[in-house]
């Protein structure tokens, strides 16, 4: 045999082996890292945010009753700035929100350094981002020219649908406002808001509090241009699988009244029924 039909066959022989070893690898680089899973509980609370501490400010308004979570961003980047702490609750008209994160710009004017937020939820069945069907986001601060003027503190716009960006909705149901606090970065951020579980526009998802339908969700911040400005920060990295359940509001009790009213009343019917017979025999 030559050397070179043997160096060949060598070659051959070693690339059966490796090739497979290869693609193994570059599947393991290609999946995203850092995809993590949060499951969240949207717990019943009687008590509503009121619509004046929705102001972006995370120190006002009835928070103490809600769940909340530390949820992995779609940006995906490093920290600060790849994880948030998301406030859940809801009274069964209406589901407050509230994130908790950090951005590495301020939010100064639409034409300069600025940053926005997204939370976007899907309808039963739809997963992952940029569905034309099934997704319904809510952006603060995105400045994309279709969103019309964008000034701070920064109102939640309500979208739908999975354009770049996503088109806003003809009915906007979003209450609440987002702030930015610091003077260097990190900054801190606040959003918060509430809707209603169902709203009546298709353009949202419906929201059904029954303890057991998961909707899929995703959060996520984006400074680096394409509706933001001046920061390094991509919104979308990575697809965590997040998805929330609304719990069941407490049945309703079968004496809305209580049993005191009942047990007050009872010896009182007694009294009267013996007091008559007593009059109807003395006659
Ligand atoms: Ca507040
Ligand atoms: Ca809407
Ligand atoms: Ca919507």
């Amino acid at each position: 045999m030559e050397r070179s039909d043997y160096m060949a066959r060598r070659l051959v022989v070693v690339s059966v082996f490796l090739l497979p070893l290869a693609v193994l690898m570059f599947q393991g680089f290609a999946k995203p890292a850092n995809a993590v899973a949060t499951t969240v509980i949207v717990p019943f609370a009687s008590i509503p945010v009121a619509d004046g501490d929705l102001d972006g400010y995370p120190n006002t308004g009835i928070w103490s009753d809600a769940n909340y979570y530390t949820v992995d961003l779609e940006n995906g980047a490093a920290t600060p700035y790849g994880k948030a702490v998301v406030y859940f609750k809801h009274d069964s008209v209406d589901i407050y929100f509230r994130i908790d994160g950090k951005i590495d710009v301020p939010w100064v004017s639409a034409t300069g350094q600025h940053f926005w937020i997204g939370f976007q939820i899907n309808a039963v069945g739809v997963t992952g981002h940029h569905k034309s069907t099934g997704q319904d986001t809510i952006f603060f601060g995105e400045t994309d020219a279709s969103y019309g003027t964008i000034s701070y503190p920064l109102i939640p716009i309500d979208t739908y649908g999975g354009g770049k960006p996503p088109t806003k909705d003809a009915s906007q149901d979003a209450i609440g406002t987002a702030r930015y606090s610091g003077t260097s970065a990190p900054y801190n951020f606040t959003a918060e808001w509430k809707r209603k579980l169902n709203t009546g526009d298709s353009n949202d998802v419906a929201l059904v509090a029954d303890g057991s339908t998961a909707y899929s969700f995703y959060v996520t911040t984006d400074s680096d241009g394409g509706g933001s400005s001046g920061g390094t920060i991509d919104h979308r990295a990575v697809t965590n699988a997040n998805t929330m359940t609304l719990a069941a509001p407490p049945p309703v009790p079968e004496f809305p009244l209580g049993l005191a009213p009942l047990m007050l009343l009872a010896p009182l019917i007694s009294i009267v029924y013996l007091w008559r017979m007593h009059t109807k025999r003395k006659a």
